[in-house]
């Protein structure tokens, strides 16, 4: 049988740390809680009031570890407003050296030129015209003798000419093994003189040849060549294939 408390009865509730809080019996028997002065705010005293007899069942509820009462949970509160941006922090220390890079491309330089003027006039057609006027050959990839480009790189190649026309119609043909892979034709004007060219891209393996010769059976020798006119032959590697 549960014994009635007495007015003026003084209990301690269990919890750690929890500093006393007292409870006193009302006048019908009930208790009523309320704190004595143990320094609990004034706001935590009229909730304990208001909590009447649902303190005893609880006491945890009214002294935690941390010696404050824990209420209900209540809704979640808006979210605040976005602070102002910190001050910036101190420089960081250096960061250790990244992994040793591959190794790159060969650092050889693929050289394929040359660049030849014609010193006497043509008058045998379909074998190759032998530019013998040597502005440039340092590789020798242009054999003077034959008036060859042999190539000994492979890649994409750049040709040109560029023919002074005197006196006779000009039927020149680029040549890429033995096969014309351009054609370049021009009428001579009486009492003139005339130029014709061509250029073009060829893609060359190693030992491919290039030259160029007069076509045709008809009359037309007509590439001119002296001292200070020149025709002029022209090639040179652009780039190297890769793989
Ligand atoms: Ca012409």
């Amino acid at each position: 049988m549960q014994q009635v408390p007495q007015s003026g009865d003084l209990k301690q509730l269990p919890g750690a740390g929890c500093p006393p809080i007292g409870l006193y019996p009302d006048r019908a028997g009930q208790w009523e809680g309320t704190t004595l002065g143990w320094g609990l705010p004034s706001p935590l005293s009229t909730r304990l009031l208001r909590l009447d007899h649902f303190l005893i069942s609880i006491p945890t509820a009214v002294c935690g570890s941390d010696s404050t009462p824990e209420g209900l949970v209540g809704p979640k509160g808006d979210t605040g407003e976005t602070g102002v941006t910190g001050v910036e922090g101190p420089r960081g220390f250096p960061g250790t050296p990244g992994r040793k890079g591959e190794p790159g491309e060969s650092a050889y330089v693929h050289r394929s030129a040359f660049s030849v003027g014609l010193e006497s006039r043509i008058t045998v057609p379909n074998v190759p015209i032998r530019f013998t006027k040597i502005f440039y050959n340092l590789q020798n990839h242009y054999d003077g003798t034959t008036g060859k480009f042999h190539c000994n790189i492979p890649g994409l190649y750049y040709f040109s000419y560029h023919i002074t026309v005197y006196l006779k119609d000009v039927k020149v043909s680029l040549y890429k093994k033995d096969k014309a892979m351009l054609f370049t034709y021009d009428q001579y004007q009486e009492k003139n003189v005339d130029q014709a060219s061509g250029s073009v891209l060829l893609h060359l393996e190693v030992g491919d040849q290039v030259w160029l010769q007069v076509y045709g059976d008809g009359d037309s020798y007509g590439i001119y060549a002296d001292n200070v006119n020149d025709s002029t032959f022209t090639g040179f590697l652009l780039y190297h294939d890769t793989n």
